[in-house]
């Protein structure tokens, strides 16, 4: 759904051109320190960027779910990691409250989240819980007015830079899977919690992840998302299924970025008298990335008007990450070989485009737990 069009365009004219004029020409900077300068961040801070999808009403700019991919789109045509760092406040770091938090904790955080002040960060990955998440260990027992958790989860994006972390922990030890688990807040500085040291990566220079600790972490009992036990995991699962359709769309934009590079590369580049591009094997590589990034940016808006419209979109979601994830991966793969020995090459920045866009087959549900989600939804409907 958009909701004004002249105003979303603005909006999308402006990201571009930040993206373009800001972001673009600090890639190289951000991989080489990892990490992304304070300047750029406040920059990020007064667009807004931490609060595109949190409601109006908490200071964010409320955007449908539709607008909100139109966004993505424009803000990953640059490195991943500028995204990463407010990509929790609007995803997995936020949700949890939009959706089911109380109206006290809603008050309480989503302003901060929404301008930025602090960062948001969510808990559900453990060192022997991954794709299984309802095998979670991490337990938070209730003393009192407080919950004291312990356990480590692992691999927490933005865990190093948060002010704030939605935990999911078994709040009953009695219940196996995910009847037990609960949802709660756990704010930096509450005593018990550690953070591991800096994990790392593959790629995604800039943007950080470790593993937080809960040593007998003790949080008020208000903390508890919704302020009832054992709806954590639902509650997990539906801020996964917005997150997995803004991964989708960062894959589309991150595909139309290489793309556009690798377009330009074969154009430029003479080989044999003439432009690489004239050559028809160089041909189908540019019109196969440019038909499957179309499919993939088709998916993505399709399934945020349905999820405007009020329908169950988890289906949509685990097929939109799905298949753009994979697409973004061919895409990827395509553009290093147009560049040839130069897509090799760290100076000219596609390789690590590469390595980056890698992760998106990964997290917030790997391409297998989606091809699992999709045919159990296929199979519940057909018995239905
Ligand atoms: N929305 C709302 N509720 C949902 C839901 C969704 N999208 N998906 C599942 N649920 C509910 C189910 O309806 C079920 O509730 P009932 O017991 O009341 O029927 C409950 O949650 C448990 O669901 P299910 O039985 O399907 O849980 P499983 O343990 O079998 O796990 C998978 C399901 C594998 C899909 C889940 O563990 C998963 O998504 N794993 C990947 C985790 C992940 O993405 N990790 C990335 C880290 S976060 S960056």
């Amino acid at each position: 759904m958009i909701r004004d069009q002249e105003t979303l365009n603005i909006l999308l004219d402006t990201l571009s051109r930040f993206v373009r004029e800001r972001l673009v020409p600090q890639e190289a900077i951000v991989a080489e320190t990892d990490a992304i300068p304070d300047a750029l961040v406040s920059e990020m801070k007064e667009l807004g960027l931490f609060g595109l999808s949190i409601p109006e009403q908490y200071g964010g700019m409320g955007l449908s779910m539709e607008e909100e991919v139109l966004a993505t789109f424009e803000l990953t045509r640059a490195s991943p990691a500028f995204r990463s760092l407010f990509a929790t406040n609007n995803g997995i770091g936020a949700q949890g409250i939009v959706l089911d938090g109380t109206p006290e904790q809603k008050e309480s955080f989503l302003p901060r989240l929404a301008s930025g002040e602090i960062v948001g960060s969510f808990c559900l990955t453990e060192p022997d819980s991954g794709s299984d998440a309802g095998s979670l260990r991490t337990t938070a027992v209730r003393d009192g007015d407080s919950y004291v958790l312990n356990g480590t989860k692992r691999f927490i994006t933005n865990a190093p830079e948060a002010g704030l972390y939605t935990v999911m922990a078994r709040t009953d030890a009695k219940r196996p899977g995910a009847a037990g688990v609960s949802a709660i807040l756990v704010e930096r500085g509450a005593p018990g919690l550690a953070l591991g040291p800096i994990d790392h990566k593959m790629g995604h220079k800039g943007a950080h992840t470790c593993d937080v600790i809960f040593e007998d972490c003790r949080v008020p009992v208000a903390n508890l998302i919704g302020g009832r036990e054992g709806l954590g995991f639902k509650t997990a699962m539906k801020v996964l299924d917005k997150g997995r359709l803004n991964i989708a769309a960062a894959s589309v934009g991150a595909a139309e970025r290489m793309l556009a590079d690798a377009l330009r590369y074969a154009c430029e580049r003479i080989q044999f008298g003439k432009p690489i591009a004239e050559f028809q094997l160089i041909q189908a590589m540019l019109a196969d990335s440019k038909a499957e990034i179309y499919a993939a940016r088709s998916m993505v808006v399709d399934a945020a008007r349905r999820r405007d419209a009020g329908f169950d979109i988890a289906t949509e979601a685990s097929c939109a990450k799905l298949f753009a994830s994979e697409m973004c991966g061919r895409v990827a793969d395509r553009a290093v070989q147009i560049f040839g020995g130069a897509g090799y090459l760290a100076e000219y920045g596609i390789e690590r485009f590469f390595r980056d866009v890698r992760l998106f087959r990964i997290y917030e549900g790997t391409t297998q737990i989606q091809q699992l989600v999709i045919a159990r939804n296929m199979i519940r409907e057909q018995a239905a």
